[in-house]
């Protein structure tokens, strides 16, 4: 679709094309600026973000406290390495271990570290502690599973283009259908150290699985003494309307990845959390991360968690999360085939004989609304937690619209009135 595009975003369009390796499809906007569930572009419009850098930023960007403390600590203390310790480490981990009723933790940078950091856990826990012989511990994870880029992640990944031409592989993984625990229990062999598995599936469409199914998962895992991880990189930290989406079944994982909104949206922090018996199997040497559990990255993590939860952040996201998605499935439209999430993790599956999500998106965007596409049949929505519920019905009405403009008889998108988002909106910034 032709978007107008001003000199200054297509100046640095233009600078991207040039030194940018084509790893991305960015919808053709230059942001500048961000506050709250606000974006500003290069030309002063403005944009509600409802993906919020895919959960990462569940407090809004630039959160004033978050930058407050991003800003002190900075000025205090950043980098030392964990050659030495600091300050902020033990405290930080002691309330985010205390939050999420797990043992302890070890801090990593970004999601696939932390994902890294489990696997390495695990299969090391099979062998000194379940007895698995050397080299041979399995691990289960599902289709449609997203857990990072790494090429032992995208190894297990079932997304073609995600492993194409990245291989060799590592050995060692057993994918089995996600939502079918009895899948679960039959690959399950005298080998298999750990279960991978994302609560609610992000990457692959916002995939709820059928009730009961976790719980059923925690039992079987339980049984077989095999470590249940949990991937709540995308779906924890308030995410879904409870601090854990394993929260919705009373699920305790033996394992838990958490990052994206850890770090406040301002920069990667990331941890996996266990029980005693698996984070004993690291001795000093085995693992670790230059940057992993820095001073800046302590105080950042937390002020997100006080934030988290003294701003009911939770309870903020299982609210506003229902009337997001009230309002989605009042539009009736034939090009939507399903709403569906949990919290403020909502995807909108389309028909693509009716419109893409791409193209959807970009027509969002030049209303003032901006969201990405996942494997071009679903939109997701997920803006801040601190979302408010005007500016929820703000997103309404612009989504709204937007089908309004959706393909006409002729299988093309109807014509694009767009609004002019350099105008103030119809709520104050
Ligand atoms: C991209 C979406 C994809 C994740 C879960 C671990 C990680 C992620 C459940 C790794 C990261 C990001 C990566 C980003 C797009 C985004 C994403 F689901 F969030 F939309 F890809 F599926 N576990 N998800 O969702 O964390 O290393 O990125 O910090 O790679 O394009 P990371």
């Amino acid at each position: 679709m032709g978007t107008l595009i001003h000199d200054a975003a297509a100046h640095f369009i233009e600078l991207e094309s040039r030194h940018c390796a084509t790893n991305y499809r960015p919808l053709p906007v230059v942001l500048q600026r961000g506050s709250g569930v606000w974006l500003w572009d290069v030309d002063g419009k403005r944009y509600i973000d409802m993906m919020s850098a895919y959960s990462a930023v569940s407090f809004g960007h630039s959160h004033p406290r978050l930058v407050a403390a991003l800003m002190s600590q900075a000025g205090m203390l950043a980098v030392t390495s964990r050659a030495f310790h600091t300050d902020r480490l033990g405290t930080f981990l002691q309330r985010l271990c205390s939050m999420t009723g797990m043992a302890r933790a070890l801090p990593m940078n970004t999601g696939a570290e932390a994902v890294e950091t489990a696997l390495k856990a695990a299969r090391k826990w099979g062998y000194r502690v379940k007895g698995i012989e050397d080299g041979q511990a399995q691990i289960v994870v599902c289709h449609g599973n997203f857990a990072g880029r790494t090429t032992t992640i995208v190894g297990f990944s079932s997304e073609a283009q995600y492993r194409s031409g990245f291989g060799p592989f590592a050995p060692g993984f057993v994918s089995v259908p996600y939502g079918d625990a009895l899948a679960l229990e039959a690959a399950i062999t005298p080998n298999t150290a750990a279960f991978l598995v994302e609560p609610i599936q992000g990457e692959a469409g916002i995939v709820v699985p059928p009730p009961g199914y976790l719980s059923a998962c925690r039992e079987i895992c339980t049984r077989h003494n095999v470590l249940l991880i949990c991937d709540e990189v995308q779906t924890g930290l308030g995410r879904t309307g409870t601090l854990l989406a394993s929260d919705h079944e009373s699920v305790r994982p033996d394992g838990l990845v958490l990052g994206k909104a850890l770090g406040g949206g301002l920069l990667p922090v990331s941890a996996f959390l266990s029980r005693e018996d698996v984070m004993a199997v690291f001795t000093p040497g085995d693992h670790g991360s230059t940057f992993g559990g820095n001073p800046l990255a302590c105080a950042v993590g937390e002020a997100s968690l006080e934030l988290l939860e003294s701003e009911g952040l939770v309870e903020r996201a299982r609210l506003m999360g229902e009337r997001l998605i009230a309002g989605l499935r009042d539009i009736r439209h034939p090009a939507i085939l399903e709403v569906r999430g949990r919290g403020l993790l909502i995807g909108v599956e389309l028909d693509p004989e009716v419109v893409s999500a791409r193209q959807l998106c970009e027509m969002l965007m030049t209303r003032g609304l901006l969201t990405k596409d996942t494997h071009d049949t679903v939109i997701r929505f997920a803006p801040p937690l601190t979302i408010t519920e005007s500016e929820v019905d703000y997103a309404l009405e612009i989504i709204r619209d937007g089908f309004h403009c959706v393909p006409g008889p002729h299988g093309n998108l109807g014509g694009i009135d767009t609004f002019d988002v350099s105008q103030p909106g119809r709520l104050a910034a």
